[in-house]
């Protein structure tokens, strides 16, 4: 199948993250796509290509405008202020507190639209997030126009990205615009299948109250294991989307045995709702050495899972958020892709 990617993802840089209470080195890196680039062409798995500059309109489809704003001018308010390097911000409008109006102040503005300190943004990133949403929308329409399949080699990912706010190394929701994109191009039923290690709260939030969007994610269960605040089973959607929001939290530990099932489950569940293209969140942190995460699917787990996409027999848009074993990337990635055109 046919890659797209863009160099100008790699310009998103971070150095260091808040996580686990403290400040660490970032891994939400550049390296990660070129590893997963240098994967593709080592196995010949197709062409990678630029995306096109779909501009605005399909992101604000999903992001709120004032959000899109604030991404757009975050560097020059930053530089305003004095500032200089990655941002965190360190305060927010939980609860109680209020959401408008809307901070004046650069740290009121960064609490505003986030919800972790643990997602640095930098100079580059709306530019580098604008061309990881371009390489989803890229995908979906060629997956629009007739291909069985296509990979958006996105990074910075998307899934923990809400209409509003940004977190969890993720600024503009790549899934979540191309499925928009999808049902906005003709299909009248989209599934999105989250497979990252992590909850995909985002696009959850995003489609809660639609049913025209099914949205199914198997993740680390909540309890236990970042978003923290979203993902648990009785998450089914609210309004005219009851009934078309499934979560599969599982323990920490969780192996292909425990995985797999989860994943029949949700491929009965698509299957009756028998949607006109599947998008896959695929991260590749469930894998037994990722250094965030804490359930032990193998590489040779990845190919199955790629088989097991493929029985779905649906058209399919692969785009990729997490994974953080970057020596280990290449490989699991591309062995579900692979596994996939069979
Ligand atoms: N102790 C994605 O995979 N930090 N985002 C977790 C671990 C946040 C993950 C801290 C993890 C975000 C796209
Ligand atoms: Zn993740």
């Amino acid at each position: 199948m046919k890659t797209i990617f863009s160099p100008v993802q790699l310009a998103h840089d971070p150095k260091h993250e808040i996580s686990d209470g403290m400040l660490k080195p970032a891994v939400e890196i550049p390296s990660r796509a070129e590893i997963v680039r240098s994967r593709i062409l080592e196995t010949g798995l197709g062409e990678i290509l630029p995306p096109e500059e779909f501009g605005l309109d399909p992101l604000a489809r999903v992001h709120a405008a004032d959000y899109l704003t604030f991404l757009e001018s975050f560097w020059e308010r930053w530089t305003n202020a004095g500032r200089s390097g990655e941002a965190f911000p360190f305060v927010w409008p939980v609860r109680e507190l209020r959401t408008s109006p809307v901070p004046d102040h650069i740290d009121g503005l960064l609490g505003r639209y986030s919800f972790d300190a643990g997602t640095p943004l930098g100079e580059e990133t709306w530019f580098a997030a604008r061309a990881s949403a371009d390489a989803a929308l890229t995908a979906a329409k060629l997956v629009a126009g007739g291909e069985r399949a296509a990979f958006a080699l996105c990074r910075p990912p998307g899934h923990h990205a809400h209409g509003g706010f940004y977190g969890g190394y993720c600024f503009l929701n790549n899934a979540a615009i191309a499925a928009q994109w999808l049902r906005d191009a003709g299909a009248e039923k989209v599934a999105v299948l989250d497979v990252d290690y992590h909850h995909g709260n985002g696009t959850q939030a995003i489609f809660y109250d639609r049913s025209d969007v099914l949205f199914l994610s198997l993740h680390a269960d909540p309890l236990e294991e970042y978003p923290y605040f979203l993902g648990h089973a009785d998450e089914t959607g609210e309004g005219a989307g009851e009934g078309f929001n499934v979560n599969f939290p599982l323990p920490l530990g969780t192996d292909w045995a425990g995985w797999s099932t989860a994943l029949k489950a949700a491929a009965d569940r698509i299957s009756r709702f028998a949607p006109d293209t599947l998008v896959v969140s695929l991260g590749l942190d469930a894998f037994e050495r990722d250094p965030i995460s804490k359930f032990r699917l193998t590489s040779e787990d990845f190919l199955r899972l790629g088989e097991e996409l493929a029985g779905f027999g649906l058209p399919t848009v692969f785009v990729m958020e997490g994974g953080y074993a970057v020596d280990a990337l290449g490989v699991n990635c591309v062995n579900v892709l692979s596994a996939f055109d069979g």
